[in-house]
């Protein structure tokens, strides 16, 4: 049980369940979820698992910016995650891109989130897959969802190896038959995706357009002007507040 260690990213929207996914792939509560409106996962973190006897590196990442709130913190999110995995990339290592969504329609950050991504990506052979979640309680087969959607995503340009459609919720005795029945074969899923997908690390080649540091210079670039934009623009809604408040209060000053 030994051999190249493979490396599989899991990224997406902050609170769809990717620290979820590793403990359904693990088999038990490594990862730590919440359903907290705050973040919960705000570093990349990485859990091994043996499938079929070859050995994963599972890594949960900071969620991406779902468009609600912490501006600043998804745009450092988004950030690192381009920097993660260009650095595997330098070092021929990444394996698997696992794009982690809930089962619902396309929608403008899913899209955006994944171009980013595919950004770092473009020229390498790094197989992403797309995993399909919260499907417990869909009607019919959990696999329906990818007939139904698979159309509409690549006609927003989303293009995927695979794909698994599950549910991650919680084991619960409690819970339904059939949601506990679903549970165990989504985990069954997502192990073979896994394990049919990873491709050898020797078949990961960077880039033939620009050298390497040449393309971390620019992401580093590109990453921090977001970064700072962000930041600028908040402090200046925060300040252009502060001058209408003043304002709306300026004859009970004195
Ligand atoms: N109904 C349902 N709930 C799920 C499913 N997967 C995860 N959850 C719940 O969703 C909530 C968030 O799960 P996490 O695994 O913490 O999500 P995350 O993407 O890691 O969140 P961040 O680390 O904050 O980005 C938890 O309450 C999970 O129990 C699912 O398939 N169905
Ligand atoms: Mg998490």
């Amino acid at each position: 049980m030994s051999g190249p260690v493979h490396n599989v990213i899991v990224f997406g929207e902050s609170g769809v369940g990717k620290s979820s996914f590793v403990n359904l792939v693990v088999g038990s509560q490594v990862a730590k979820i919440s359903s907290d409106a705050n973040a919960c996962t705000t570093r990349t973190q990485s859990y091994d698992v043996f499938i079929h006897g070859k050995k994963y590196k599972l890594w949960d990442t900071a969620g991406l910016d779902g468009g609600t709130f912490g501006l600043l913190r998804a745009a450092i999110a988004e950030r690192n995650l381009k920097m993660f995995v260009r650095n595997l990339l330098r070092k021929k290592e990444p394996s698997l891109l696992v794009y982690y969504v809930r089962g619902s329609r396309a929608t403008r950050a899913l899209v955006r989130h994944y171009q980013s991504i595919r950004s770092v990506t473009r020229d390498n052979p790094v197989p992403m897959v797309i995993v399909a979640t919260g499907l417990e309680n869909s009607r019919g087969d959990m696999e329906n969802w990818w007939h139904r959607n698979t159309a509409e995503l690549s006609n927003h340009g989303m293009e995927f190896v695979d794909h698994a459609c599950i549910t991650s919720v919680d084991d619960d005795p409690r819970d339904l038959t059939l949601v506990r029945t679903r549970r165990t074969c989504s985990q069954n899923a997502v192990r073979d995706l896994i394990f049919r997908n990873c491709i050898p690390r020797e078949q990961c080649e960077t880039s033939p357009q620009l050298p390497a540091g040449r393309q971390d210079d620019l992401t580093h670039l590109r990453g921090w002007t977001l970064v700072v934009w962000t930041y600028l623009t908040s402090t200046l809604l925060s300040g252009q507040r502060y001058l209408a408040l003043s304002l709306n209060n300026w004859p009970y000053r004195s």
